[in-house]
């Protein structure tokens, strides 16, 4: 579940707080809320959690009304944090005050009625998507995960198009509710003092709004150049494997071709891609299936690399509250989402594992959020959320850049490790056709929503604005003409679900600083694409550290606890695959790269 969504969940059905008086001090308003909102936040997750685990009509009425409650209260006490802005307090409060001014994903105004809407509209959505199915001519009909892995395996171009214009046909319904959302959204946010839904959320990381939005962009431009190498090399080879007629040595990639439903990642394409054939693979899928490795077995190894590091071991609660496996006989989100239920005591996740090497990567990254659910449990309420929410994001990933050939030799799921140069290209060109490849994806789609959000573009022109921005980022584009019937963007399910996407992109960013911080608190010496953390003690301290801090503080502090610095800065990642930096370039020497 979304972190800011928690927040807000965490601090429902606060009724009472509409009945204060001016005379309740700064610091016992915050408390209150953090007594009511613990009663009654139980409520407002058991809701959610149920309709996202079982999508009916009946758990669509409970889980609106919770949500619609819990922006009652957040309209509430909202109203009454303004009034001690600009007072005396103590720092903890002020920064109390200051969050529950942030505002959420999506606020309401304080109107019952639009209250209503915005819950109904936010639920109907995501349940649209996570219900949403592909039927064939012969009515045949699959399912999000099973279209996924027809974009991942197949290499066959028209049934690769098929299953990619398939699953967006899930969206146009829900086209209408997403433009009713923006707007009942933005009104909400003028309430908070927002210009509109863009500033907002914005304004979530300790600096204003605009310096944010120069400070991603800076982010974007120090890593766009290792875009660039890495895109004009994999459209070259694309190419050759399409034909030319398929894949313009002069064009952008058509979206469908790069291994992924959203074309976000591309290292599901990486036996096209692989720099020196058959030099040191990694099959950790074939290892595990053929070893009847199960979602249990994948979790407990998961969870031992976070124990490795001195973290608690996961409460039993964990392993029979979470849903690990999709059910087999009612829709359920399967995008999975880590969930902080009861404070830190009764911590989720909601996957539907499949035994294969990304699935155990998303646990890993699920287990993230998780760990911070308990590290930081024992702050109170408002302090409980990422540093900011790339930090959240970061966590489970930072962890997977340790899980080396060595580490994946020790779990059984590598035979022989193959060291030498040809060897760290390809395990470079693996990991940087997900991580590389990610980066203009996590920042185009709030740079989307943000231009929606401020008018910019225009109802009447989202799909063809999402597309031009598809463009400009990725150097990707539709395989197949797309309208305004069409609603691409909701293919995604952060934009139904509502889940903002900065975050991705800093984390991406951010884990590698991270992973750089922890190697050398481990004290290791060699090249950062050969260090593991596993069993290190001391870098785990480091980690716990940081996050018991929770979002007690300006994220800037939180960065320095752990790395020693105070800002995001891509240097980490671009230095992290310099070797590999090399050897596109001298494959691109000749091509004209940029679309
Ligand atoms: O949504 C997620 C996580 C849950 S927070 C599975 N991720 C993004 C995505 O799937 O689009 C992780 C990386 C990017
Ligand atoms: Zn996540």
């Amino acid at each position: 579940m979304n972190i800011k969504l928690l927040l807000i969940a965490a601090s429902l059905f606060m009724v009472g707080c509409g009945d204060a008086t001016r005379t309740e001090s700064a610091a016992d308003f915050v408390a209150r809320m953090e007594v009511e909102g613990n009663e009654l936040s139980k409520e407002a997750s058991a809701a959610y959690w149920v309709r996202s685990t079982y999508i009916t009509s009946d758990t669509a009425i409970l889980a609106a009304k919770a949500g619609e409650r819990g922006l009652a209260f957040e309209s509430a006490m909202v109203k009454q944090a303004k009034q001690y802005l600009g007072t005396d307090m103590d720092p903890d409060t002020t920064r109390a005050i200051e969050l529950m001014l942030r505002g959420s994903s999506a606020p309401a105004p304080d109107d019952a009625a639009l209250r209503a809407e915005l819950s109904a509209i936010l639920t109907d959505m995501e349940g649209q998507y996570g219900a949403g199915k592909y039927c064939n001519a012969e009515g045949v009909c699959k399912e999000l995960q099973e279209l996924e892995a027809v974009l991942a395996e197949s290499r066959d171009y028209d049934e690769l198009l098929e299953v990619w214009k398939g699953w967006r046909e899930v969206s146009p319904p829900y086209r209408k509710e997403y433009q009713r959302f923006v707007e009942i959204g933005n009104l909400g946010a003028q309430e908070f003092g927002y210009d509109n839904l863009a500033e907002l959320w914005q304004g979530g990381y300790d600096m204003d709004s605009k310096t944010f939005t120069i400070e991603s962009r800076r982010l974007w431009d120090e890593v766009k150049p290792l875009y660039d190498e890495l895109h004009c090399h994999v459209r070259a080879k694309l190419s050759e494997t399409y034909g030319a007629d398929k894949v313009a040595l002069d064009k952008p990639i058509p979206a469908h071709l790069l291994g992924n439903m959203w074309s976000q990642t591309w290292d599901n394409i990486y036996d096209i891609m692989e720099p020196f054939p058959g030099v040191a693979p990694v099959d950790v899928t074939a290892a595990m299936q053929s070893q009847g490795w199960d979602e249990i077995k994948m979790t407990k190894t998961a969870e031992g690399f976070f124990t490795s590091l001195g973290m608690p071991a996961l409460p039993d609660s964990f392993y029979k509250n979470s849903m690990l496996k999709k059910p087999r006989d009612r829709n359920v989100v399967c995008h999975a989402s880590a969930w902080d239920i009861d404070n830190g005591n009764d911590p989720r996740v909601k996957q539907c594992v499949e035994v294969n090497g990304e699935q155990f990567g998303t646990l890993h990254h699920e287990l993230g959020h998780i760990y911070y659910y308990l590290l930081y449990k024992d702050q109170p309420s408002i302090f409980k959320g990422g540093a900011h929410d790339g930090f959240h994001e970061a966590i489970g990933d930072t962890i997977q850049l340790s899980m080396t050939p060595s580490y994946l030799q020790e779990k059984g799921l590598m035979g022989e490790i193959t060291e030498g140069h040809e060897a760290t290209i390809n395990k470079q060109m693996k990991l940087a056709l997900e991580k590389i490849a990610f980066l203009p994806f996590g920042k185009m789609i709030d740079e989307w929503r943000w231009q929606v959000f401020s008018g910019e573009i225009a109802p009447e022109d989202y799909n063809a604005g999402w597309w031009k921005l598809r463009e400009e980022y990725q150097g990707i584009e539709a395989p197949v003409a797309r309208s305004e019937q069409d609603f691409d963007a909701g293919a995604k399910y952060h934009i139904p679900g509502n889940t903002p996407y900065t975050r991705y992109f800093l984390s991406f960013i951010m884990q590698f600083q991270f992973h750089k911080a922890l190697c050398e608190a481990a004290g290791q010496e060699g090249p950062l694409h050969e260090c593991s953390i596993y069993n290190n003690k001391a870098a785990g301290e480091k980690l716990s550290n940081m996050l018991a801090m929770g979002q007690s503080k300006p994220w800037p502090d939180a960065m320095e606890a752990i790395t020693g610095q105070r800002a995001m800065d891509g240097k980490a990642i671009t230095d992290y695959f310099a070797p590999l930096n090399v050897w596109l370039k001298e494959q691109n020497k000749d091509r004209s790269c940029g679309w």
